[in-house]
């Protein structure tokens, strides 16, 4: 008899049906709006990893931070732990969860064919992904694809980024086996399978939630990442840099090569702070959205409210902080300018 255990090892990935009760998803899904809800109404809706205003994705990591259901009701559920020992073994730590839900659009991709392990790798590849369905996901609706039997090994370029064309006409989309589920179903992964998924065509959204967890035995790769290029005449930014010192931490989420932002950092003749950040990902190719690049700023506790200058309208825009952290998503080669106090910016009514 075949195990859920033979079947991933042979094909590095495995459905397990009906993990979740009706009851028990119907209550995660209503969180999982909740939560959804809760982006829209904020500042900057597509701040989360591959969300865009025109590719139907909206996201964000680590739903447990948002709901306590969904961390004793999702993530510590007995069945779900228990399905994923199978693959993991019993010592099980979680490295992140992201959610992401998925309405009618009609772009390439949205998720191009990748492997996971170039965005957190270990040194014994022992990362999975449990992706619960929130609800059904079809064929239509954008559900998973997969090349069965990849991930036995790390491939080189591996990546999502548009750049990596080598790599996604070795492993086109359309050539995938999709993998179709049920509201309540896990599809465990392991992280060097390929895999990526279409748009939704569909009017209804595709909701899921993927656990990426790995051996309590195996560690996360030190020194995995090595710093890009410093551009010309650009210093590595160090807390305190340029005078201030109410910028406390910057980081790129899913760093990567090229992935860069430039942080400028300014005085007035009045002595107000003002900081501009700028995505410096490009590529001949590719349009704006595709080199998104979603960058988190952590400031000083006595920083609740930053000002924005609208890059569009010319106004300015309150930006609320949650907890002292700003999320942005900046399409490829744009920047926003940012001040810290209320008083107008130089050329608008009043300054
Ligand atoms: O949810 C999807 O369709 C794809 C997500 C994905 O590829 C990932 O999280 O690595």
């Amino acid at each position: 008899m075949t195990t859920p255990r033979d079947h991933f090892e042979e094909h590095g990935y495995y459905l397990s049906r009906g993990v979740f009760s009706g009851d028990e998803i119907r209550r995660l899904e209503a969180e999982f709006d909740r939560i959804v809800q809760q982006l829209r109404r904020s500042d900057d809706p597509y701040a989360g990893p591959n969300a865009a205003a025109d590719n139907g994705i909206i996201s964000t990591t680590n739903v447990q931070k948002f709901s306590s259901l969904w961390l004793t009701g999702g993530l510590l559920h007995k069945s779900f732990l228990d399905a994923a020992v199978q693959f993991i073994g019993p010592d099980i730590l979680l490295q992140r969860s992201s959610l992401y839900q998925k309405s009618r659009a009609d772009v390439e991709g949205p998720f191009r064919m990748h492997q996971d392990w170039p965005y957190g790798p270990t040194r014994d590849d022992t990362m999975v992904s449990g992706m619960i369905h929130v609800c059904r996901a079809t064929e239509s609706m954008g559900a998973l694809r997969v090349y069965p039997g990849t991930h036995r090994a790390r491939i080189e370029g591996a990546r999502a980024d548009a750049d990596a064309t080598a790599f996604h006409e070795r492993f086109p989309l359309e050539g995938s086996t999709v993998i179709e589920a049920d509201a309540g179903d896990v599809l465990f992964f392991h992280y060097c399978l390929v895999h990526g998924s279409m748009s939704n065509r569909t009017e209804e959204p595709r909701k899921v939630v993927h656990v990426r967890m790995f051996s309590g035995r195996d560690r996360v790769e030190k020194d995995a990442t090595v710093p890009n290029k410093l551009p010309i005449d650009t210093k590595a930014w160090t807390p305190g840099a340029g005078g201030d010192d109410r910028i406390t931490a910057i980081s790129i989420d899913e760093a990567g090569e090229k992935k860069d932002a430039l942080l400028g950092l300014f005085r007035d003749d009045r002595g107000q702070r003002y900081f501009m950040v700028t995505s410096l990902w490009h590529g001949a190719n590719a349009s704006a959205q595709e080199r998104a690049l979603s960058i988190t700023m952590n400031f000083a506790p006595d920083v609740r409210r930053l000002y924005r200058l609208d890059r569009i309208t010319g106004r300015e825009v309150p930006v609320r902080l949650n907890r002292g952290t700003l999320r942005t998503t900046l399409p490829g080669g744009t920047g926003d300018l940012y001040k810290y106090t209320s008083e107008p910016f130089p050329g608008q009514p009043g300054s």
